[in-house]
């Protein structure tokens, strides 16, 4: 596993901690350097310019290796290539700085990315210097950093096995990367793969602030997620992967540099979605046929599996649809009306995936694919929108079901395992989606087909079946047929 270890280390304890020795200035012979500076000096370009270690027994660390490290890392942050310890030099040892190494045998893992779009992250052990509310939110400000440059996104999940397992820790903490005391390493991180890939510790023993005291928790995040995504130091001082730590950044964080790295490695349009749900494939229940079913076939309504692709309140009647075909089930009365969804709304020429009402707009939202048609009453407004508009990264273009949730003013959106959450009061996503569908509503799956929302329950359409969902409980409170709905 590659340490991305992006430790903002001063290798030199930071000033105020300790201040063993006094540099003298201009000094700059590496047989008068003080010897303590030699052999931080040493640590450092062993840590992170690849410096082997000298066979036991010889004292003196001043071969030609240690020169020409010294020039590496002069080079590397622009300093003048000497080969000494002069003053600059020193003081950018003493810089606190990411503790990943700055040249590599790296160079075999460039290219090395998440092979999806979608990543999981969990947060394991919290500092006490901040609330695990502030801890989250900088953590999911960090990423949200990320996901805006590339169109990925993050998933928080509670199961440790996440993409991405974001901890705090102190010296030695289960990986062969200890930290060390204030100062010096703030955090490091594991580039993408399984197992210890992708995660990131944070030094517990720095004092992490949502400030400019201490160590900036949304800033060195930031860089660390950097390395868990796949990206390497970057010589930019401008640039968010620069190994030493900066307090201050413009409010995107990212160079321009940044941005192409990343693009580099995840190309911000979507070209083909690559979205592994933890469903698997296979359950997918209900495929769209490509060329949809003819729209002058009668359906049976009682077959013993049917589904349906969507289903939403639309004025004082429950519409279905299912493929290009649609029945409507008015509330006070017994008989169904059903045909091509064309006979009830003629500009609809296609299925519809999913759909919501928002009573309070008594307006309901059609969505096919990309795209969301506006119905008010039974009348379909003007031209189809972009499902954009509702703030989707770019990679999403179609969704399994959506339902609104009268209670608290917000509709879900559901795709695959994961859902989204958009605040119809405010017209954003909310924070901190989307979120594993599992994780809320435990008992629901697999893919989802339809949900609608009625007298405080949640019923999922989930293949032939409603799951009656209570969303107090957090549980499945009763199954029924989907058809039953049709009073079959
Ligand atoms: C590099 O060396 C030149 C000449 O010795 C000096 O003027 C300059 O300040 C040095 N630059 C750095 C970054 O140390
Ligand atoms: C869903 O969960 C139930 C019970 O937890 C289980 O019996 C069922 O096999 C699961 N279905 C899938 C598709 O994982
Ligand atoms: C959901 O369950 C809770 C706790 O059992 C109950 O108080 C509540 O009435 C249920 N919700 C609905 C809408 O019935
Ligand atoms: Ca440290
Ligand atoms: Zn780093
Ligand atoms: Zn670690």
């Amino acid at each position: 596993m590659l340490l991305s270890c992006c430790v903002f280390v001063s290798l030199m304890a930071a000033p105020c901690l300790t201040a063993p020795t006094l540099v003298p200035a201009g000094d700059s012979s590496p047989s008068t350097e003080p010897q303590l500076d030699v052999k931080r000096a040493t640590e450092y370009l062993q840590r992170y310019y690849n410096l082997q270690e000298e066979p036991a027994g010889r004292a003196k660390r001043s071969g030609p290796s240690f020169a020409s490290k010294v020039k590496d890392m002069q080079m590397f942050f622009g300093l003048n290539a000497t080969g000494v310890l002069d003053p600059n030099t020193r003081e950018t040892m003493r810089s606190p700085r990411c503790g990943v190494p700055d040249v590599e045998e790296y160079s075999d893992i460039q290219g090395t990315r998440w092979d999806k779009n979608v990543i999981s992250y969990s947060i394991g052990r919290y500092t006490r210097d901040l609330p695990r509310s502030a801890v989250d939110s900088l953590v999911g400000s960090a990423l949200g950093v990320w996901a805006r440059a590339s169109g990925l996104t993050f998933v928080r999940t509670r199961n440790r096995n996440a993409d991405m397992a974001v901890e705090f820790a102190t010296y030695a903490h289960g990986d062969l990367y200890p930290f060390d005391g204030p100062g010096g390493t703030l955090a490091h991180a594991f580039g993408p793969g399984p197992g210890a890939g992708g995660d990131v510790h944070f030094d517990d023993d720095e004092r992490w602030t949502a400030g400019e005291t201490g160590f900036n928790l949304f800033v060195v995040a930031a860089h660390e997620f950097g390395h868990a995504l796949g990206l390497k130091h970057s010589r930019n001082p401008e640039s968010l992967m620069f190994p030493t730590y900066r307090p201050f950044r413009s409010a995107n964080l990212l160079s321009r540099e940044d941005v192409a790295n990343i693009n580099a490695l995840y190309s911000p349009v979507r070209v083909h979605p690559n979205y592994f749900s933890r469903f698997g494939r296979s359950s997918q229940q209900n495929p769209v046929p490509s060329e949809p079913l003819l729209p002058q076939l009668m359906q049976n309504k009682c077959a013993v599996d049917l589904t349906f692709d969507a289903v939403s309140v639309l004025g004082d009647a429950t519409f279905f649809f299912r493929g290009r075909y649609l029945w409507i089930k008015h509330n006070e009365q017994y008989d169904i009306k059903e045909g091509p969804i064309t006979n009830f709304m003629p500009k609809i020429e296609t299925g519809i995936d999913a759909a919501f009402l928002v009573p309070r707009r008594s307006t309901a939202y059609l969505i096919h694919e990309s795209m969301f048609w506006t119905v008010k009453g039974s009348l379909v407004k003007g031209k189809p929108r972009a499902l954009s508009h509702f703030g989707f990264p770019a990679w999403v273009q179609d969704v399994d079901a959506a339902v609104h949730i009268v209670k608290t003013g917000r509709t879900l959106f559901f795709m695959h395992d994961i859902y989204w959450s958009y605040n119809e009061n405010r017209r954003v996503m909310d924070f901190g989606f989307p979120k594993y569908i599992s994780e809320d509503f435990p008992g629901i799956n697999a893919t989802i087909n339809a949900a609608v929302y009625k007298e405080g329950f949640i019923y999922f359409f989930v293949g032939p079946q409603v799951l009656k969902f209570n969303c107090t409980q957090k549980q499945v409170v009763g199954v029924e047929r989907a058809n039953s709905w049709l009073g079959c």
